[in-house]
């Protein structure tokens, strides 16, 4: 259901409303004219490679030729190669062989908003981040260049998955995004621990949740409303791996991903990993912000029959990510030949835990072979895994990949159980190789 749209159907709905889910560009309606904000000019640099000196004379709505003048699938700009699930708000997956590298480039990092990301960024060193809530003893702002100077920085590699990642194969369907396999990714990220800025802060002994909120706005346009307001419990807000980050592989965090701050709490559904970062509450309560009541990232406590519908109080918190794989080589649908040995390589990852093991089928799961699994960068990246396979024959092969996780937990070779809104898919992955003679 993937749904590939140029760059000028796109535009021609609405060029200025295109303008602003691109680049974040605000401008007049009238004379389509108007200072391009910084944040906006920086994502329009990025997507054409080279900065662009005459920025204040380009018109708004105006298509940048080199976009317009390919005839190629529409890119996101700033992406490679990632397939549009919606562009209200911007949603876009990135197919499995592309995934392939060790550390996920931030062209090949999946968007996931809610929202409409903030259009006005001021100046990144002067970007404030609050810390309040019942809970927070010492409430204060830290500017990003405070934050930076206070407490120790660090680089981590972190894995951050959709909760809805592989939705649009549960039946009967739910609504929502309908996420392939693409909704992963494992960029490196440089910040600050979570837990050094709170304490700094003063947490009250009766401090239950962190929450966050961000600078994106709701699609309603009511200023009042936040598009996303989700969190953690204190103990998974004190991990060590628990962040607060301004960079992702080195380079300031791009506008899509949070630019300039985000929350960072991997091996739990990503939308606890707020972006734009604002606010942190530490509260003595369950937090109660927009998609932590109701069905949001929310599955039944007991398991129910596909198609029922479970009452909001039968539904549990999702929390740690359950264990999956992912093939990142071969592509689905190559065309081997018949004869010596195939590489097949990917990542795995357990979400809280850590994977124990990786092995494929290429028969359907009747038989399993082991593949070579790496220990992870660091806790809660993913792992890679390699292996070589042997074809008996010519003919139409799937190859199939299953994690086992630390707890001997392993992924389910078929859907696992159906849930209202399609969260949790860790079914086995799986490729077409066709062996030629
Ligand atoms: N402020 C804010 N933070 C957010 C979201 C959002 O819409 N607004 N989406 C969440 C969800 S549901 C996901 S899956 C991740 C996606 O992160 P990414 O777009 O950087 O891949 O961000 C999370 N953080
Ligand atoms: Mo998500």
């Amino acid at each position: 259901m993937s749904k590939k749209r140029g760059i000028h159907e796109f535009y021609q709905q609405d060029a200025l409303a295109a303008d602003r889910k691109l680049w974040g560009r605000e401008s007049d309606s009238i004379s389509r004219r108007g200072f391009i904000q910084k944040s906006s000019l920086i994502a329009m640099s990025m997507a054409l490679g080279a900065s662009i000196p005459f920025a204040k004379y380009m018109p708004a709505g105006l298509i940048p030729a080199a976009l317009a003048d390919s005839d190629e699938a529409f890119e996101i700009p700033g992406k490679n190669g990632l397939i549009l699930l919606n562009d209200r708000p911007i949603n876009a997956e990135t197919p499995a062989h592309l995934l392939d590298d060790k550390i996920t480039p931030a062209t090949r990092l999946f968007v996931r908003n809610n929202g409409v990301p903030p259009a006005a960024i001021a100046e990144r060193d002067q970007w404030s981040l609050q810390i309040a809530g019942e809970s927070c003893l010492r409430p204060r702002r830290f500017t990003l260049a405070q934050l930076q100077k206070r407490f120790r920085q660090r680089t981590l590699q972190l894995q951050i998955e959709c909760g809805g990642n592989g939705r649009s194969e549960f039946y009967p369907p739910a609504k929502g995004n309908q996420w392939t396999t693409g909704a992963v990714g494992c960029p490196e990220w440089t910040g600050v621990r979570l837990c050094d800025v709170l304490e700094d802060c003063g947490i009250a002994d009766d401090a239950f949740y962190v929450a966050y909120e961000g600078a994106d706005s709701h699609l309603s346009g009511d200023s009042q409303k936040l598009p996303i307001s989700r969190g953690v419990p204190l103990r998974k807000a004190l991990e060590s791996e628990s962040m607060i980050v301004w960079a992702m592989n080195g380079e300031p965090l791009p506008l899509l991903h949070g630019y300039p701050l985000r929350m960072l709490c991997a091996g739990w559904p990503a939308s606890v990993s707020g972006k734009w970062l604002k606010t942190l509450l530490i509260r003595n309560v369950l937090h109660d912000g927009a998609k932590m009541t109701g069905q949001s990232y929310r599955v039944p406590c007991e398991t129910v029959a596909p198609g029922t519908s479970v009452a909001d109080e039968d539904m549990c918190i999702i929390e740690s990510m359950p264990v999956k794989s992912l093939i990142t080589f071969p592509k689905s649908g190559v065309t081997h030949k018949q004869g010596g040995k195939f590489a097949v390589r990917g990542h795995a990852w357990a979400g809280d835990a850590t994977v124990h093991a990786v092995s494929v089928s290429i028969d359907f799961g009747a038989t399993w072979q082991a593949a070579k699994l790496e220990p992870p960068a660091n806790r809660l990246a993913w792992q890679h895994w390699h292996t070589q396979i042997e074809f008996p024959e010519s003919g139409y092969y799937e190859i199939w990949s299953r994690a086992v996780d630390d707890n001997g937990i392993s992924q389910p070779m078929v859907l696992p159980g159906w849930n209202p809104r399609g969260y949790l898919n860790n079914a086995c992955h799986r490729v077409a190789v066709k062996v030629d003679a």
